[in-house]
């Protein structure tokens, strides 16, 4: 190879949006780092959430297994800490007794990291093994620390104390709001993709998956009619619970969407240190699984499945293709969708009319992720990619599916494709959920 091959156009192209989305990233994740001080930077904020300083030392320890060493086959800049930072090592709950890097360490070590790294992207062939490809490690590095700043907006979420984050409020609904529902044309559609460069092992490959003619609402569920769940006694009515559920909701005490508070003239919520009247034509967040669940069964609805949400936010009934996003192939951009923490709460139902789906399906992408009624399960013909511990270890029936994004997750570390997990009890992640319905014959055209 001469260096006329390291540098040519198309390289060069992939090079430069690496740079730019590696240097996105850090100011996330600094941005998050540098709002508090030490002291809470190494406190644990919940047991469900590592110290903050954790995950930017695991940020930056991920980073250089992967880009340094592997990509690089540089030396090792802290192998000694390799144990600490493993996630699969210590639970997240542990991870405060450990000897973890300080503040001051940690900023140093990400930093010295990532100068090995633009060292290495620019000399990187960007091709010759699969991990190269389009700059694929690069990209999933990129991914990982915009999920880990996603993680830590979480955390900043169950921190007490004044609010330290501040952004403009995002716009509003566009007027005339959609119809409720649409009707989601039955057939095969493709699932999941073989082509997009930076799409995670169980993105892949595309697969033809039949799905039923079915409704699908064009937003999410919003507060206000959460809260008429709430005022209908949907929480002390087993009923719309599954049996998981019901135990759930018993055993937690569950009343309301996390983060809710009931006062004399209504319920208020706190969102980063901001106690506020509950805004009702907000999407409702911070649910979980069986939260949902029961509130579409009290609705005479049901959540969708993840094949459903996936076509209801890909498929163009013009052309027969899907779409990498709701509204096209284009990345996002501000007009789009609610994403990468530009706003600090999900924007109100029947905003983003520019981002909707061909079908008017609206806030698919970003300000809540949306609960889907599926497990986590691999597509035929998944191959785990680059290493197991990314999906294949969770796969199997204890995660339910989450997709789309939230306002706290980048446009880079999400799109049509991509598939989110997590406990179906788990609630301080950015989730909320919209409903869907079987079509009856009659219904169907
Ligand atoms: C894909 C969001 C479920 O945060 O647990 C971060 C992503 N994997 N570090 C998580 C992940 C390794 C993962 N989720
Ligand atoms: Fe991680």
């Amino acid at each position: 190879m001469t260096s006329t091959d390291l540098h040519d156009p198309g390289r060069e192209a992939v090079r430069a949006r690496v740079a730019a989305a590696l240097t996105r990233s850090r100011a996330r994740s600094t941005a998050l780092t540098d709002a508090v001080d030490d002291d809470d930077l190494v406190r644990q904020h919940s047991k469900l959430m590592s110290p903050l300083v954790w995950d930017l030392a695991h940020i930056g320890n991920q980073e250089e297994l992967w880009l340094v060493r592997d990509v690089g086959g540089r030396e090792p800049v802290r192998e000694d800490i390799d144990n600490l930072y493993d996630a699969f090592q210590h639970s997240r709950a542990s991870r405060p007794g450990l000897p973890l890097l300080s503040p001051a360490e940690a900023r140093g070590y990400v930093r010295q990291v990532r100068e090995k790294v633009f060292d290495v992207l620019d000399r990187s062939p960007l091709e010759g093994r699969r991990l190269l490809q389009d700059g694929f490690a690069f990209g999933m590095i990129v991914q990982h620390e915009q999920q880990h700043a996603e993680t830590m907006l979480a955390t900043h979420q169950l921190r007490l104390g004044a609010p330290v984050l501040h952004a403009p409020e995002p716009p509003r609904a566009v007027v005339p709001l959609p119809e409720r529902e649409v009707l989601v044309p039955g057939g095969e559609f493709t699932m999941g993709t073989s082509t997009d460069p930076w799409a995670l092992d169980n993105e892949r490959p595309a697969v033809g998956v039949h799905v039923d003619a079915f409704f699908i609402d064009t937003v999410p569920v919003s507060n206000g009619e959460y809260l008429a769940f709430l005022d209908a006694g949907g929480y002390d009515d087993e009923r719309w619970w599954s049996a998981a559920g019901w135990a759930h909701r018993q055993k937690a005490g569950l009343v309301a969407p996390r983060f809710w508070e009931r006062a004399e003239d209504g319920w208020y919520r706190t969102r980063f240190g901001v106690r506020e009247p509950v805004p009702v034509d907000e999407p409702v967040v911070h649910v979980c699984f069986h939260e949902a669940q029961a509130y579409a069964a009290w609705a005479g609805k049901r959540l969708p499945t993840e094949p459903e949400w996936e076509k209801a936010a890909r498929f163009d009934p013009a052309t027969g293709r899907s779409r990498r996003f709701p509204w096209g192939d284009e990345e996002p951009t501000a007009e789009h969708a609610n994403l990468g923490q530009r706003h600090l709460r999900p924007a109100p139902v029947g905003a983003y009319a520019a981002g909707a789906s061909p079908l008017g399906v609206r806030q698919l992408m970003g300000d809540v992720w949306e609960w889907c009624d599926s497990d986590f399960h691999p597509y035929p013909g998944f191959a785990a990619f680059p290493y197991r511990e990314y999906s294949e270890v969770f796969f199997g029936g204890d995660y339910k599916m989450l997709r789309g994004g939230s306002f706290g997750t980048d446009a880079d570390a999400v799109r049509g494709t991509f598939r989110n997990w997590d406990h179906p009890i788990r609630r301080q992640i950015f989730s909320g959920f919209r409903l869907a319905r079987d079509a009856a014959p009659h219904e169907v055209r």
